[in-house]
């Protein structure tokens, strides 16, 4: 099944060989959305026409103000789609059905969710960087984000090691991919960042400008050894419970990540997959400007799916979206947490290094194991049965919530 996108790149190109726009024309293609709605309408129910019909819909009013009747079409469609492929013994989609799963989920909410209350926005509370691993994990667990002052002193030996001319000297040999806002993909990619390609390391560590960005880099995966022993778990982190699986499930080795910045590259608005949390230390830089959503105000920021992949991608910039609840300026030295599924988006002032996980504890337990239970593979559930084995024991899980 063709994407809408996928199928207006082709347009575009056709339309350009053939002279009737310019390369650098953005052409209106609200026809060709309508003509491809048409003729889908006037096809018999199928699966593929039905999963086809919802993405059109989807993509056709994604700049309409008022486009809940068709995404509440779109979702029904996508809903019909998916139950009809699970009763199917030989259906080999498994991708598309979690994909589907997830978009219904989005495109209901933004078709019917109540706009919430509208709140001011406000700083992003602090905590002394003594703070208990329960005082930052009651802040998750109420889906607020915290910054514990001092904190990224204690996940690194010493700050000194991070600095970029640092850096240069241990993972300079190396090459990594490089991203950037202006690469290929970046229109639909996500965080707004798209793949420079594989570049070496040595000369962007020395000089990081140009508007590039090293983005969540695996250290386990990547670092030499004497470089990881710099690395410290600190206090807050220590009741990961994803830590704690072994190393035949996914995200397996893939953090603590490496984060580093040119000035004005900058993280869009986006949701960490998977129901995640996310922490993020900075221990060099610069400053890293934050601004963090309310989980129930995603639907209110225009989501969207990236091409061929499962991540929604936001676009707050526009008038109207909601606007965020909460904003912070990271100092080198400061850790931010923000909970799961809750959008934020990030901006780099001047030179940033920082280090950054995902993680588990018993406050989004049970929505990661949601989602593994949605991806449905073998390494998914052998995670989501250890990750829930791990919540029931109950020790060491802070804010463990009721099951439902
Ligand atoms: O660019 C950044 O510092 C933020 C990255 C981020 O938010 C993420 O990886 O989830």
């Amino acid at each position: 099944m063709d994407l809408p996108q996928a199928v207006i790149a082709r347009w575009k190109r056709r339309e350009i060989r053939e002279g009737r726009i310019a390369a650098s024309q953005d052409p209106d293609t609200s026809d060709l959305c309508r003509s491809e709605i048409e003729q889908l309408r006037g096809q018999r129910p199928s699966i593929d026409r039905d999963a086809s019909l919802a993405l059109w819909l989807e993509h056709a009013t994604r700049n309409d103000a008022d486009r809940r009747d068709a995404l509440e079409e779109a979702a029904d469609l996508l809903t019909r789609a998916t139950v009809i492929a699970e009763r199917r013994d030989q259906y080999d989609g498994l991708d598309d059905l979690r994909r589907w799963r997830r978009r219904t989920c989005y495109l209901r909410d933004c078709a019917t969710a109540p706009m919430p209350e509208a709140a001011a926005t406000e700083e992003v509370p602090r905590l002394e960087k003594d703070a208990s691993a329960a005082a930052v994990a009651a802040f998750l667990a109420r889906g607020e984000p915290v910054l514990v002052e001092g904190g990224a002193d204690a996940c690194v030996a010493a700050r000194g090691a991070w600095a970029p001319a640092a850096l240069a000297a241990s993972l300079g040999a190396k090459s990594a991919p490089l991203k950037a806002a202006d690469a290929p993909s970046s229109g639909e990619s996500w965080a707004g960042l798209g793949t420079k390609g594989q570049l070496p390391l040595g000369a962007f560590l020395e000089r990081p400008d140009e508007g590039l960005y090293l983005h969540d880099w695996s250290l386990p995966r990547n670092a030499p050894e004497a470089l990881l022993d710099e690395l410290r778990t600190p206090r807050w982190l220590r009741g990961d419970l994803l830590r704690r699986c072994g190393d035949d499930v996914p995200y397996a080795g893939a953090w603590p990540s490496l984060f580093v910045g040119a000035p004005g590259t900058r993280s869009t608005c986006h949701v960490d997959s998977g129901s995640l949390h996310f922490a993020m230390a900075l221990v060099h830089g610069g400053a890293k400007k934050w601004r963090v959503w309310r989980r129930e105000d995603a639907a209110f920021l225009y989501p969207r799916f990236a091409v061929s992949a499962d991540d929604v991608l936001f676009d707050a910039a526009r008038a109207g979206a909601a606007q965020p609840r909460w904003v912070v300026c990271q100092k080198p030295g400061d850790i931010v947490f923000v909970p799961s599924d809750c959008p934020h988006a990030v901006d780099n002032d001047g030179v940033t290094v920082g280090i950054a996980t995902n993680f588990v504890d018993g406050s989004n337990v049970d929505a990661v194991a949601a989602s593994l239970a949605d991806a449905g593979d073998a390494a998914s559930l052998r995670l989501r049965q250890r990750l829930l084995a791990l919540a029931d024991e109950g020790e060491d899980v802070p804010a463990k919530r009721a099951r439902v």
